[in-house]
C-alpha cells in the first residue's frame, strides 16, 4: 500500500513529508524532483512569498546511495520565511512580548475569518480565537509536501513509461476555446512550461495574463480550470468490488482534497449527462500486435477519459479540475470578529492573485501518488524487480 502523511505550518521551519510503500530498488533522481518543487512555484499571479522561497526536497530517509530502500522516504521542505517568522511561530520559545508593529499585526490581527478559507469553521472545530492557528496548516503551502512526495510516486511510474502533462483551459471568463494537439505529451509539456500561464495557445495565454493583471489592479482574484492528461497506464488498475476499489472515486478524491478546487471532470464530465449513450461511449476496436498495454483493444474517442467502471482502459486518463480564486483579498470581504462578534472587513495577509498555473502541477503530483497506489497493487510492491517482472508478465500474457 502506497501512503503518505505530511506535516508542517506555512511559516514554520519545514514542511515534511513521508512517503510509505515505494519498492526497493528504484533510482531516484533528486534533480527530476526539485524540477518538479521549482515548477510549483511558477505562473503568472503568484504572490510575495513564492520570491522568497526557493522550494527544495531534502531526502532524509528510505533512500541509500540513489535507491530506494523500501522503507519511509522522508523528505523536508525547509521554508526560508521561516526566519522572517520564528518570533511568531516558534514551536516552543513563547511570544515575545514586545514586538515590533508588523509583526504584533501577524501575530495578533487574526481574528476576522476570510470567507473561503478555512478559518471560521478550523476556529469553531479547534477552538482557536487567534485564527492563525487554524490558517497556518491550512494554508496552500501544503502542497509544496504533496508535490515532494508525488514527484517520487511520478519517478516510478516514468520508469514504467507512464508521462504527465496538464495546461490551463480557463483563468476567469479567458477559455482555451480552440481546439489543441495533445497527441504528443513531451509537446505538451515543453510548451506549458514555456508559458507563463501554463497555456497551451499563445493568444488565449496572453488574455488569460491580462485578466489576472486586471484582477489585480482591483485587488482581487481569479480562479480557473487546468486538464490532467496521464498518458501510458495499462488497462485494468483500479476495481469495482468495492466502492473505494474505483479508481476514478480515488483519483478525484486526491484532486478534490487540493486547495481551492471546487470540482472534477473525468473524460467528457458533466457533458456526458447531455447526450444519448450512443454519443458518450467509446467504441472498442482491435488492431493485434499494437497495443500491449491495452492488450490491443483501442478506442477512436476518449469520453470516458481513460476509466470505465473505476477501472483504467489503457486510453489517457482525461482530468479536468476547476479552482476557486484564492480567498485571500486585498480588498477584504465582510466578515465578524470571532472575539467581539462585531461585523469587521476580512483580515489580509499577503496573498497570490492567482495559483491555476501552478494548481496543474499540484494536480500531476496528487494523481501520481493514487495512480502509482494504483499500479503497485496490480503488480506487487516489494521491490522494483519483481514490480518489473509481474508487469512485462501481464503485457506478455495473451487475453
Ligand atoms: C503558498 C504559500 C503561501 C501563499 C499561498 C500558497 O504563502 P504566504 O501565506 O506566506 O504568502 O502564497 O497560500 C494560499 C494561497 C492560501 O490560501 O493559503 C505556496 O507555497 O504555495
Amino acid at each position: 500500500m502506497l501512503r503518505y502523511l505530511t506535516s508542517g505550518e506555512s511559516h514554520g521551519p519545514q514542511l515534511t513529508a513521508i512517503l510509505d510503500g515505494l519498492p526497493a530498488g528504484l533510482t531516484i533522481d533528486p534533480v527530476a524532483l526539485d524540477f518538479q518543487m521549482s515548477r510549483r512555484q511558477k505562473g503568472y499571479g503568484r504572490g510575495g512569498r513564492m520570491k522568497i522561497e526557493q522550494d527544495r526536497a531534502e531526502i532524509v530517509s528510505g533512500v541509500r546511495h540513489g535507491k530506494t530502500l523500501g522503507s519511509p522516504i522522508t523528505l523536508v521542505v525547509r521554508n526560508k520565511d521561516w526566519e522572517n517568522w520564528t518570533e511568531i511561530m516558534h514551536p516552543v520559545n513563547p511570544l515575545p512580548k514586545s514586538l515590533d508593529l508588523r509583526k504584533q499585526r501577524l501575530a495578533y490581527d487574526t481574528a476576522t475569518p476570510r470567507p473561503g478559507h478555512a478559518d471560521l469553521s478550523g476556529g469553531i472545530k479547534w477552538n482557536h480565537y487567534d485564527l492563525r492557528n487554524v490558517l497556518e496548516r491550512a494554508s496552500a503551502r501544503e502542497t509544496a509536501a504533496r508535490v515532494a512526495a508525488g514527484s517520487l510516486a511520478r519517478q516510478l511510474l516514468e520508469y514504467f513509461g507512464v508521462q504527465f502533462a496538464t495546461h490551463v483551459v480557463r483563468i476567469g471568463e479567458v477559455e482555451l476555446t480552440k481546439r489543441m494537439n495533445l497527441a504528443d505529451v513531451r509537446r505538451v509539456q515543453e510548451i506549458t512550461e514555456a508559458s507563463a500561464v501554463r497555456c497551451l495557445d499563445s493568444a488565449t495565454e496572453k488574455k488569460m495574463i491580462e485578466a489576472i493583471r486586471q484582477a489585480k489592479k482591483k485587488r482581487d482574484s481569479l480562479g480557473g480550470v487546468v486538464e490532467l492528461i496521464v498518458r501510458g497506464l495499462p488497462v485494468s488498475l483500479g476495481g469495482f468490488s468495492q466502492w473505494n476499489d474505483r479508481l476514478d472515486g480515488r483519483l478525484a478524491a486526491a484532486l478534490m482534497s487540493l486547495h481551492s478546487v471546487k470540482g472534477v471532470e473525468i473524460g467528457m464530465g458533466f457533458r456526458a449527462a447531455e447526450l444519448c449513450g450512443s454519443q458518450v461511449h467509446d467504441q472498442i476496436y482491435y488492431a493485434a500486435g499494437a497495443h500491449p498495454a491495452k492488450k490491443d483493444f483501442y478506442r477512436k474517442t476518449n469520453n470516458a477519459g481513460g476509466l470505465e467502471a473505476g477501472i483504467t482502459n489503457g486510453e489517457d486518463i482525461v482530468v479536468r479540475i476547476a479552482g476557486k480564486p484564492i480567498s485571500t483579498l486585498n480588498q477584504p470581504l465582510d466578515s465578524v470578529d470571532v472575539k467581539t462578534k462585531k461585523p469587521a472587513k476580512a483580515m489580509v495577509e499577503r496573498t497570490d492573485n492567482c495559483v491555476i498555473p501552478a494548481l496543474g502541477v499540484v494536480c500531476e503530483a496528487a494523481a501520481a501518488l493514487v495512480l502509482a497506489e494504483a499500479f503497485l497493487a496490480k503488480f506487487g510492491s516489494d521491490n522494483l524487480e519483481e514490480t518489473e517482472r509481474n508487469y512485462r508478465a501481464f503485457l506478455d500474457t495473451p487475453y
